[in-house]
């Protein structure tokens, strides 16, 4: 579907300007934040970031155990990224773990420090 391609490029990006690449993080394009931003209020919320990496790990838990293997993610990301993720080592992301990552990205990415991706 449409809809699961663009947010499979989404999570791309940000999973992959994440800070396990040791690169300084990306920020989003104009397209990424209109996605995200949910209520047009011209910025991406915690709460708004939380639901689309929700969704987000929806669609990539393909066998519906509810975490991720290294297989359901193998384009998307290195095995460092992966394993930044994985924080109890156990091979596989947990919702959690995946929230997590994500809520360091968010904090990465809000380079003011003011809650909101504008
Ligand atoms: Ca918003
Ligand atoms: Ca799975
Ligand atoms: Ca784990």
């Amino acid at each position: 579907m449409h809809h699961n391609q663009i947010a499979l490029g989404f999570v791309a990006a940000i999973l992959l300007a994440g800070p396990a690449t040791g690169q300084v993080s990306a920020p989003l394009t104009q397209q990424q934040a209109d996605f995200l931003d949910r209520n047009s209020d011209g910025a991406v919320s915690p709460d708004e970031y939380h639901d689309y990496l929700g969704n987000a790990f929806q669609y990539l838990d393909t066998d519906r155990n509810g975490s991720l293997g290294r297989n359901e993610v193998e384009d998307l990301m290195s095995d460092d990224q992966f394993s930044s993720i994985d924080s109890d080592g156990n091979g596989q992301a947990s919702r959690q773990e995946f929230l997590n990552q994500g809520q360091r990205d968010f904090a990465t990415a809000d380079k003011d420090a003011s809650g909101q991706l504008e």
